[in-house]
């Protein structure tokens, strides 16, 4: 399902008053701050009302700088707010909740990933939506508002490099907070590239291998880097390179091979610097640097959703995908074997 598939709407949202959106942020660590951030700065047409954090420091911070309203309880916040949306950036294991609080109210939400913890808890995501009977969750995967994957992903769908047979991707990050384990380069960041695959590919994942390389000293704790064979259902198999430790700055990079030609995104961004005998570019030093652009162009998208009472972008359908076939990548891992995916049968709410 492509980003700008909108919601089959039925019944309609109920009537917003005039005025900015309001809206809610669940979490105030990194992402929830950023977000709180970016709405009351260059996004337009919002207003963050509250925030909630069981972080007396965080919500302290939030109050000084932006005179907003903080709660420790995300329910006591969203019965006494007055708002049209929710941001939920807490940890992944208090979505369902948190999720589930939002959908009885009928609230639009922006989720980051993961949609829930274990694959059940987001079928009992789903169902509620389903339930509803309209989509209400946007979920957080920002490189779909990326110009330079969009124009990847356009140029395929335009045809012009042909059928495409094999796409190679990379990821890499830094170094990664302490509590990283081996497993949340799977479950976690390469989520990204499963979205990105069905994003451009409009397939499926049907089987996945894991394969783990000697391992950097950065970090030896963890089977850091890893190579990853994803098959998708037409036969195109794709291959990505996760690092979580690589050090010199934060890539994503991605190639498809077609059978007319191949498209790559661009190494690096900015000018193209030549000195001393090197030739060199600017390489970001962070996921949130390296998107900050594409998480802009996320939340005014699901701002002016809201206004016009639409939910379009990655769906829960799509969190549960992506954490269906992470999860095979993890058993893959830790089996060592190659995983068949089984395909899941899209509600009709998501399918485009
Ligand atoms: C990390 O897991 C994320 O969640 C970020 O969104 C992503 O950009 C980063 O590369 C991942 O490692």
């Amino acid at each position: 399902m492509s980003y700008a598939t909108v919601a089959r709407q039925a019944p309609g949202p109920p009537q917003r008053r005039p005025g900015p959106v309001r809206v809610a942020v669940i979490g105030l660590g990194r992402m929830g701050s950023d977000h709180v951030r970016r709405l009351m700065g260059d996004v337009g047409g919002a207003q963050v009302v509250a925030a909630c954090d069981p972080d007396a420091a965080a919500r302290e911070r939030h109050e000084d700088e932006f005179g907003i309203a903080t709660f420790i309880n995300a329910d006591a916040m969203l019965d006494e707010s007055p708002i049209d949306g929710v941001i939920i950036a807490s940890p992944g294991e208090l979505h369902v909740a948190q999720l589930l609080s939002c959908l009885e109210r009928g609230l639009p939400i922006l989720c980051e990933k993961p949609l829930a913890p274990t694959i059940s808890a987001g079928q009992q995501i789903i169902d509620a939506e389903v339930a509803h009977g309209r989509r209400l969750i946007q979920l957080g995967f920002m490189r779909r508002f990326d110009d330079e994957l969009s124009h990847l992903v356009a140029t395929v769908h335009s045809n012009e490099i042909g059928d495409p047979l094999l796409v190679h991707c990379v990821h890499r990050n830094p170094s990664v907070r302490p509590t990283y384990v081996s497993e949340n380069s799977l479950n976690d960041s390469l989520t990204h590239e499963i979205d990105l695959l069905r994003w451009l590919l409009n397939d499926e994942v049907v089987g996945v291998q894991v394969m783990v390389p000697r391992s950097t000293p950065n970090a030896p704790h963890l089977a850091d880097p890893k190579l990853i064979l994803l098959e998708m259902a037409s036969g195109v198999i794709a291959d990505v390179e996760m690092y979580v430790n690589a050090a010199y700055g934060y890539e994503v990079r991605c190639e498809v091979v077609g059978s007319e030609g191949t498209v790559t995104t661009a190494v690096g961004s900015g000018p193209v610097l030549r000195h001393t005998g090197r030739v060199g570019q600017r390489i970001e030093a962070s996921w949130a640097e390296r998107f900050a652009q594409s998480y802009r162009r996320e939340v005014a998208s699901w701002i002016r959703g809201i206004d016009a009472g639409v939910t379009a972008g990655p769906s829960a359908w799509d969190g549960l995908v992506a954490s269906h076939v992470a999860a095979a990548a993890v058993e893959s891992y830790r089996s060592g074997r190659r995983v068949a995916v089984d395909a899941l049968a899209a509600p009709t709410l998501y399918r485009s």
